[in-house]
Parts: C-alpha cells; sequence; structure tokens
C-alpha cells in the first residue's frame, strides 16, 4: 500500500461493543506496527467501541444515521469527516449500515470487512445459529474486500474453528471471534505492508493472484 512515505493510516467504523476495534488498537500500540489508527467513527453515540477509542487516545465521531434522510447524505458525512483524516483504509468492525455503491467506489480497493461465517457459505445475520443448525463441523470468519454487493467482496484470509458437540450460537460465537480479532490486523497488516493488493478486482499475495482466501484454523492460530 502506498501511503506517501508514511505509516499507512487507518479508520476503523463501528456500531457496537468494539472488540474487533480492540484487537487494532493492540497491533497498533505493538513497537512494529504496520499501521497507524487514525479515526473511529461509530453510528451510534452508545457504542462501547467509543470508550475503547477513548482509553487509546485515538479521535473518534459520532454519525448517526438517524440524523440523515437518506444513506447517500448519511455516506456523504462519514466521508467528510474521514477527509478530515485521509485514511489509507477503511476497517468495518462490526458496522452495521450498509455503504453505498458511490461512497465504495471512491474507497475501492480500500475497505475491508469481517464476517462472522466462512464464505460464500452463510451471508447475512444469525450465522452461528445457522451453521449450527445444519450441523456443521465448521465454522469460523472471513476478511473480505468491500464492495457494493454485500458479503461478496473478494475474500483474503478466513479462521476456520471447529463446531463442538456442545456449542450454542453463544459459545460458537465466542470461539470465532477470538479467531476474528487474530486473522482481522493480519489481513490488515498485509496490505498495510503491500503484500496483497487488488488489481482489476483480482487479490494479488505477494504478487501472485489468489484463487482462494488463506484459511488459518484454529489450533494453529492457538496452540
Ligand atoms: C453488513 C451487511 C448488511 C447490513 C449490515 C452489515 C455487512 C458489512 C457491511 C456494512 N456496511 C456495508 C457492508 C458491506 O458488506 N457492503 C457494503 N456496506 N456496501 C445491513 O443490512 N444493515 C442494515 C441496518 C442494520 C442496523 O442498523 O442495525 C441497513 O439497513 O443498513
Ligand atoms: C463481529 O463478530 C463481526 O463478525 C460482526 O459483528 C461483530 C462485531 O463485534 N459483523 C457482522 O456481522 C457483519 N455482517 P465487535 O463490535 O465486538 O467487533
Amino acid at each position: 500500500m502506498k501511503a506517501g512515505g508514511r505509516k499507512p493510516r487507518v479508520a476503523v467504523l463501528i456500531s457496537g461493543s468494539g472488540s474487533n476495534l480492540q484487537a487494532f488498537i493492540d497491533r497498533a500500540q505493538q513497537d512494529n506496527s504496520p499501521f497507524a489508527l487514525a479515526v473511529v467513527i461509530s453510528n451510534k453515540a452508545d457504542a462501547f467501541g467509543l470508550e475503547r477509542a477513548r482509553k487509546a487516545a485515538i479521535p473518534s465521531h459520532v454519525v448517526s444515521h438517524k440524523d440523515f434522510q437518506d444513506r447517500e447524505s448519511f455516506d456523504k458525512a462519514i466521508h467528510g469527516v474521514l477527509q478530515e483524516y485521509s485514511p489509507d483504509l477503511i476497517i468495518l468492525a462490526g458496522f452495521m449500515r450498509i455503504l453505498s455503491a458511490s461512497f465504495v467506489g471512491k474507497y475501492a480497493g480500500r475497505i475491508l470487512n469481517i464476517h462472522p461465517a466462512l464464505l460464500p457459505a452463510y451471508p447475512g445475520l444469525n450465522t452461528h445459529q445457522r451453521a449450527l443448525d445444519a450441523l456443521e463441523r465448521w465454522h469460523g470468519c472471513t476478511v473480505h474486500f468491500v464492495t457494493e454487493e454485500l458479503d461478496a467482496g473478494p475474500a483474503i484470509l478466513q479462521g476456520r474453528v471447529p463446531v463442538l458437540a456442545t456449542d450454542d450460537a453463544a459459545t460458537l460465537s465466542a470461539r470465532v471471534q477470538t479467531m476474528e480479532h487474530i486473522i482481522f490486523p493480519e489481513a490488515a497488516t498485509w496490505i498495510a505492508s503491500g503484500r496483497v493488493e487488488i488489481v482489476d478486482g483480482q487479490v494479488l499475495l505477494d504478487g501472485k493472484p489468489l484463487a482462494k482466501p488463506v484459511v488459518q484454523d484454529w489450533l494453529e492460530a492457538n496452540q
């Protein structure tokens, strides 16, 4: 990622708890951090992630979707805040508002989302319960580039976790979230350090086309 000789700047968009934001804060605070956190934006004033940003001394803004008549004007307001911080990369960390095609176009190839399933399996909501209901043996999370089509942009990295016989949606979700906190900053590191780029909609890892996302297994990550 070209960032004009400085560390790539990351903006994190949140709506809630911000545990993924915390994983980015922890990574950014390490000595060899490949990126700097420039700003946190929440569409909800009571998101706990705002508290995490405050503790880490990262500027934060609330842009409530309720203050705008339509999606375009909400997105323009988000864009306006982002412009003050000139981010190189935008992280959707549990951000729950659909961004319009024109917004996504302005930041093409520079927006990442984490989805709590092994895409293309289980797009949409309620993924953990749906995986349990289908008696899946494996579940997980996917970091992907955001395009205007939901849960469908090119995937970079997946975290795979076992589904245990004793799991309910809460225990499965907790295992998946542990993996999210590992792979999301990792994927951002690949982009910030120039290992991953997107060219004509195709993800390149170390210059080679990535036909499928890299898969990181639970056991590997937690040994
Ligand atoms: C996502 C997809 C749909 C909704 C919420 C989140 C996944 C991540 C994401 C957030 N914004 C995005 C994405 C994405 O993948 N692609 C784009 N933008 N372009 C969803 O349906 N949200 C609804 C509201 C929920 C709420 O406020 O609680 C909505 O109407 O926006
Ligand atoms: C995460 O588990 C993420 O996978 C999910 O929201 C949670 C946010 O948690 N995202 C989606 O469902 C996107 N469709 P956090 O606020 O603690 O990071």
